[in-house]
This record gives C-alpha cells, structure tokens and sequence, in this order.
C-alpha cells in the first residue's frame, strides 16, 4: 500500500494507492494507530475517488524528521576526512552500541518531490544525503519507509561537530517523499538507494549503495529515537547516508538531485 499526499482546492487530502481518503484524514491520525488497524482501515477506504492535485511531502505538521548518522561505512570515512580536529568522534561513533541520532526539521519546513532544497548562503561545500527514511507510529513501530535527503553542509560539520545542528537544519535542508510505502521492517533490510544529481543537462554525480550496507538495524534506530521520547503522531527517521560524492563536489543552484529506492524516486532542484 502505497500513501501520498495532494494539494486540492479544498486542502492537502492524503491518499492511497491512488484513491482520495476520506477528508479530514491526516497522517497523525494514521499514525496514532497500532499497525494491526491500519491496513484493514485502509483497506476498507481503498475505493474513494482519483487522487489529483500535486503532491506534496507525505507528513503533516505534527511529525518530526529526525536524522541517524554515521551507519555507514562511507559516511565514517567522509566525515573523519572533513573533520581535521574531531576525526575520532566519528570513528568512535561507528563503533559504539549507541547510534547518532539527531533532531533533522519540523513537518511543515519539511519538502516533498519537485520542490526546491536550498543550500546555505553562508557555506562552500554542500552535498544531498540520500537516505531511507523510516516512517514510524506512535506505538514506536515501523510502518513503512519514505526517500529522504538529509542535506548537508560539509564545511560547517567539518569546522566543528558542535556545529552539527547548523549544518543540518535549515531552510530547504529536508525533503522526503514523493510518498510512504507501507512495510513492515522485515521487508526493509536490503534496497538500492541511488543518487544522481543533475547539471546543465549532464550527471554530474551518481552513486549508489544498498541498505544492506548499514551497520546497524532499522527496529535499532527506531528503538533509541523513541526510547525516552513519545510521539503521540509519529515521527519519520532518517536512517544515515551511504553515498558521498568525492570531497571535490560541491552542489550547486539549479543543480537536480534525484533519489531512488526501490523503485520509488524523490527529485528536488537546488534552489
Ligand atoms: O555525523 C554527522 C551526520 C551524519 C549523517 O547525516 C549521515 O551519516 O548520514
Ligand atoms: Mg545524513
């Protein structure tokens, strides 16, 4: 089952497989629900009306983003690279049982497909960081997943690992979507994610990994994000890059960054 999110005259409807869920529907009340009665009410509001309008990021204003880091080995490497000073913290990171997880943005500064990510005026070395995003219920289980791009300035987060939060969170600094595929967590061990960003017509960048890369367990990072915090309407988890272009690219304005996995991709422009 597949969710997404339309602009319509009337406000942003939420659909499935294509169909409009009844109005007033939103993604917290989804989420609210142990997953057991969410796919049989789904199910039961699969025959609405075709879904139009565009789409817009699949969350609402009461969910969070929030980021993992460092579970991949690639991103080890880029990051004790960045940083001159503070290489070990990330080495000691990678090995330690508790993973990085950090605060990305708020719902509503949150982007979806075909809208425009920003990079910050005040940097130099800017990349997108193509990650599985996990979507989870206010009962800490995984639901299903979504693509997300953790963008992020390399310079700021090499100065100083303190400067994280400036690096990260921002405007134009998250988009996820186009929408969420339902799944449970088992089904989520081993997709290909790829990357590939647009300039001037040419590639200027591709990659690609798989989540079978990861150091670390989905149900692990959703546990400690929701360990000591309640999230009455869920929350979305970014699970970490394992793809970073070479330290010579930076991205640039009107540069397209296109995310894919499993099938399902999420472009954004630079703004
Ligand atoms: O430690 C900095 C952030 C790491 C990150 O965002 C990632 O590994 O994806
Ligand atoms: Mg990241």
């Amino acid at each position: 089952m597949y969710l997404t999110r339309h602009s319509t005259p009337t406000g942003p409807r939420w659909a499935v497989d294509g169909k409009l869920l009844p109005a007033g529907v939103t993604l917290s009340a989804l989420l609210a629900l142990p997953q057991s009665q969410l796919t049989p009410l789904l199910t039961e509001w699969a025959n609405g009306e075709e879904a139009s309008g565009d789409l817009l990021a699949p969350l609402d204003d009461h969910q969070e983003v929030w980021g993992s880091g460092v579970t991949y080995l690639r991103s080890r490497d880029a990051r004790k690279a960045e940083s001159e000073t503070a290489a070990d913290v990330y080495q000691q990171v990678y090995d330690a049982d508790r993973p990085e997880i950090f605060f990305k943005q708020v719902g509503w500064r949150t982007v979806g497909h075909g809208q425009i990510v920003r990079i910050r005026a005040d940097t130099t070395w800017n990349v997108p960081e193509p990650e599985l995003c996990l979507v989870i219920n206010a009962a800490a289980q995984i639901v299903g997943y979504t693509v997300g791009n953790d963008m992020s300035s390399r310079d700021i987060e090499g100065e100083n690992p303190l400067y994280l939060p400036q690096a990260k969170t921002y405007d134009g600094s998250a988009a996820v979507g186009p929408g969420i595929r339902l799944a449970a967590a088992v089904d989520q061990t081993d997709l290909a994610i790829s990357l590939e960003i647009e300039r001037d017509g040419a590639a200027a960048f591709a990659g690609e990994t798989s989540t079978g890369q990861m150091k670390r367990t989905f149900p692990d990072l959703a546990e400690y994000l929701m360990r000591e915090m309640t999230f009455p309407y869920g929350a979305l988890l970014m699970t970490g890059t394992g793809i970073v272009p070479p330290d010579e690219f930076s991205l640039q304005s009107g540069d397209i960054t296109r995310i894919t996995i499993d099938g399902l991709t999420l472009e954004n422009t630079v703004a």
